[in-house]
């Protein structure tokens, strides 16, 4: 099963198939309402990709239109059955939905599948929640990325216990957990939810420790700048062309789980922090950007965004489901710099083209190292521009700072206690260093 804690797209029936044996996917698209067949092709592509770094190759992809999603089996039954009978006659493993599926359709479809749990083969029903899902559980390294991975699979697991998804590990259950009359299935949820309560429990111990790393990183007045983008634009490629990082680069989706910060040495001196972390897709599961909160505060807390987009492949669309993820994080108006990645790939003609049409954007190769003095530079310049709120508490003998405030930055909020003059005020980043000694909260 998809969501099955740590495993490929094996499910139960097909244990017997190791990691490195493809599986045979069928996926199935909807054209609701007014999406265009554009985005809905675009989206089965994503899908198809999704499916790749799983370890399912494609061989039949089929699209409804409709008005909204049927509410017993996402498509219509007849068409629900055609494309079972289809799958079967191509030998698929399963069939991948391009959407989560409740419960219930999940359930319906599986019977119209005809899936047979007792069965050498059945066809298995996956949407792509449980797709995504797989694929962090394939990816998750370190301790906190494969609790964050659990959290989001017991979640999505939890009510789709009967029947649908119903493939269970025993999650700490066992003696002492059922009492007389209580049914399997009760015993199972139970064992889940009490699951939950150990894996955020777990997990709040080590974002913690995050937590105290990223208020010493802020209180030391050193800028982050935060890799966004979608994934496999080439963020990790990035921080190791610019900070000598080791990391892991793969042609495949999702390969960076966990954050990793490292130095950037920037020109004219100064430095700052660059992060990598999880890359984004359009409906990134709502199950995943909860699991993965803390690590994406560390976008959230950014001074800057650079924005890495793979030129080569539809840039708006990268753009759109980046933007719109980061606007479902709340992470609005922050300040970002997007660096077109991979013009390696591009001809003069598409180069053009796209930089007709966003023509403040960073052009580059993270691979072939263009473009990238010039992407350090414009970092340099756009955190130089940015004024950052601090409070300062200057002494009544250091007057000309107070002054200096009032002629360089703006100030909010000015009152004078014993030891001197208290001010809120926001100043130019670049002339944070001076008044380092007098910082009250620390500068975001
Ligand atoms: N041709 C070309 N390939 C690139 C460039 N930058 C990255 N790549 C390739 O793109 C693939 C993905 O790169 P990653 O750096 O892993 O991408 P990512 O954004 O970190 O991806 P995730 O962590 O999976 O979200 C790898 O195969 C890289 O070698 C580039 O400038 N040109
Ligand atoms: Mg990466």
């Amino acid at each position: 099963m998809a969501a099955e804690k740590g495993g490929s797209l094996s499910g139960p029936a097909t244990t017997h198939q190791t990691r490195l044996e493809r599986e045979k996917a069928v996926l199935v698209g909807a054209i609701f309402g007014s999406t265009s067949i554009d985005q809905a092709e675009w989206s089965l592509e994503e899908l198809e990709a999704l499916a790749n770094t799983a370890g399912a190759d494609t061989v039949e992809r089929t699209m409804q239109r409709r008005n909204s999603p049927d509410a017993a089996t996402y498509l219509g039954k007849g068409k629900a059955r055609e494309i079972a009978g289809v799958a079967g006659a191509l030998d698929a493993d399963m069939l991948i939905f391009d959407d989560e599926l409740t419960p219930a359709q999940g359930r319906n479809l599986e019977d119209i599948a005809g899936v047979n749990p007792l069965a050498e083969r059945g066809l298995k029903i996956i949407d792509r929640t449980g797709l995504i899902l797989d694929i962090f559980a394939q990816h998750a390294r370190s301790a906190e990325g494969k609790l964050q991975v659990e959290l989001a699979q017991l979640t999505y697991r939890l009510p789709r216990l009967r029947g649908w998804g119903d493939v269970l590990s025993r999650l700490g259950g066992g003696i002492g957990t059922r009492g007389p009359g209580e049914t399997a299935l009760e015993a199972e949820r139970r064992a889940i939810l009490r699951r939950i309560q150990r894996v955020k429990k777990d997990l709040t111990d080590l974002e913690r420790t995050r937590r105290i790393k990223r208020a010493q990183r802020k209180r030391s007045g050193v800028p982050v700048v935060a890799l966004v983008g979608y994934t496999n634009a080439g963020k990790s490629t990035l921080l190791r062309n610019l900070t000598d990082a080791e990391v892991l680069v793969q042609d495949q989706l999702f390969s960076t789980l966990d954050p990793i910060t490292r130095r950037l040495e920037l020109p004219f001196g100064r430095d700052a922090l660059l992060t990598d972390t999880v890359g984004f897709v359009r409906k990134l599961p709502h199950q995943l950007v909860e699991a993965f909160q803390s690590t994406l505060e560390e976008v959230g807390e950014a001074t800057l965004l650079l924005h890495v987009v793979d030129a080569s492949r539809d840039p708006e669309r990268q753009l759109d489901a980046v933007n719109t993820v980061l606007g479902g994080l709340g992470v609005i108006d922050k300040p970002a710099l997007i660096f077109m990645n991979k013009v390696d790939l591009l001809s003069d003609v598409e180069r053009d083209k796209v930089q007709g049409r966003w023509p403040d954007a960073v052009f580059g190769s993270a691979v072939t190292g263009q473009g990238i003095d010039g992407l350090l530079e414009r970092i340099s310049v756009e955190l130089s521009k940015l004024k950052v709120e601090v409070e300062l508490s200057i002494p009544f003998d250091k007057g000309e700072l107070v002054a200096r405030v009032h002629d360089e930055g703006e100030v909010l909020h000015e009152s004078y206690t014993e030891s001197g003059t208290h001010l809120v005020a926001r100043i130019g980043r670049e002339s944070l260093p001076a008044f380092r000694d007098y910082l009250g909260e620390a500068p975001a």
